[in-house]
C-alpha cells in the first residue's frame, strides 16, 4: 500500500493512506542504511507479523534536516514589516535555499496595519517571486496563499514573532484543535508537540513545523558558489551574458548582472544579499560542505 508519512515519533511513522492513516514501524534494513523516513516521504506499506512496516521510500526530491521534512513543493517565508525588523538578507537566504533544493519560495508580508509594507514589496517586485500581503482586517492575501497550498506540500518559516502562527490560525481556525487531537491520539497530550506534522487543507498539504524559525542556514544549507546565481530566479536571463564565463558577477568588467543592477532591471538588494552569500562561500571547497 502506498501513502506518505504525516508524522514520525518514536520510531513510529503514521502513514496517510487511501484506507486511513497507519501506524507503522520502518523495516530494519533503513536503519542499516542509516536513512530515516521523514514526515513527507512517499512510503510503501506492508503487513508483518500483524503490524504494518514500511518496506520502502521513494526517492526524494529534496530534504530539510531541520526542520526534518521530505518531499517539500512550496515554502512561505513569513515576513513582518516590523516586530521583528525583517533583513532582507535572511529573506533572500530562505528563498535561495528553497530555490536551490528545488522548492517554490513565496514571501508572505505581515503587519502591514503597523508599518508601511512597500519598502519590502519593492525589494521583491523585480524579483519574480511571489509576494503576498495579508492583511487580517479585509482578509487580503489569505485566498492567494491558499490557491498557492492547493496541490503542494507546504510549510511556513520566518523569525519567531513574524506572525506564522496568526496565519496559520486565520487560515484554519481548525488547526490548533486539530493538532491537539492527533497530539493526544499519540498519548502526548500534555507536551506541544515539536515535530512536523502534515495535515490536508485547501486541496494540499501543510507541514506544522514547530521551531521552524529559519531553516539550517548554517553549513548544512550552504549553497555552493557555482549554484548560488541560480537561486536568484531574476537573474537568470542574465547569466551567460557575462564578458567572462564563469563570471562570479561581483565586479567583473562587463557582468550583464551588475549592469542590470546598475540599469535598475534587478534589485539592489537582492543583488546585495547575493554578494553577501557569494563572498561567505567563495573559500569554501565543495567536500567541505554537508548538503543536507
Ligand atoms: N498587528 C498585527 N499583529 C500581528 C500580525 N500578525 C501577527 N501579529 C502578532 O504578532 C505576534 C507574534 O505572532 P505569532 O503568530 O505568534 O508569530 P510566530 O512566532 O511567527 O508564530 C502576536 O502577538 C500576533 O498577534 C499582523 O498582521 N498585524
Ligand atoms: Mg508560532
Ligand atoms: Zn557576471
Amino acid at each position: 500500500m502506498q501513502g506518505y508519512i504525516t508524522k514520525g515519533i518514536g520510531g513510529f511513522y503514521y502513514v496517510k493512506t487511501a484506507d486511513g492513516v497507519l501506524e507503522c514501524k520502518a523495516k530494519g534494513v533503513f536503519r542499516k542504511q542509516r536513512i530515516t523516513p521523514l514526515a513527507g516521504d512517499e512510503v510503501t506499506v506492508e503487513t508483518e507479523n500483524g503490524g504494518c512496516v514500511i518496506s520502502a521510500i521513494a526517492p526524494r526530491r529534496n530534504v530539510f534536516v531541520r526542520p526534518p521534512i521530505a518531499n517539500l513543493d512550496v515554502l512561505f517565508v513569513v515576513a513582518s514589516t516590523t516586530q521583528p525588523v525583517p533583513s532582507t538578507l535572511v529573506l533572500d537566504k530562505l528563498t535561495a535555499i528553497a530555490v536551490d533544493k528545488g522548492v517554490r519560495p513565496v514571501l508572505v508580508c505581515t503587519k502591514g496595519d503597523l508599518a508601511a509594507s512597500d519598502f519590502l514589496q519593492k525589494a521583491y517586485e523585480k524579483s519574480t517571486l511571489p509576494f503576498i500581503r495579508v492583511d487580517y482586517a479585509t482578509g487580503a492575501g489569505l485566498e492567494e496563499i491558499k490557491g498557492r497550498i492547493a496541490g503542494n506540500l507546504c510549510a511556513f518559516c520566518g523569525n519567531s514573532g513574524v506572525g506564522k502562527s496568526t496565519l496559520l490560525n486565520a487560515l484554519l481556525p481548525e488547526l490548533e484543535r486539530q493538532t491537539g487531537e492527533i497530539s493526544q491520539k499519540l498519548g502526548r497530550g500534555r507536551h506541544t508537540t515539536r515535530e512536523v506534522t502534515i495535515f490536508e487543507a485547501f486541496g494540499g498539504r501543510i507541514a506544522d513545523t514547530p521551531g521552524f524559525a529559519s531553516l539550517d542556514t548554517g553549513k548544512a544549507c550552504y549553497i555552493p558558489k557555482e549554484n548560488l546565481a541560480l537561486a536568484f530566479p531574476e537573474f537568470g536571463p542574465y547569466l551567460g551574458q557575462c564578458r567572462f564565463t564563469g563570471c562570479a558577477h561581483r565586479g567583473e568588467k562587463g557582468c550583464a548582472v551588475t549592469q542590470a543592477v546598475q540599469s535598475g532591471a534587478l534589485s539592489p538588494s537582492r543583488y546585495a544579499s547575493y554578494a553577501a552569500m557569494y563572498d561567505e562561500v567563495k573559500d569554501i571547497k565543495e567536500w567541505e560542505l554537508p548538503r543536507g
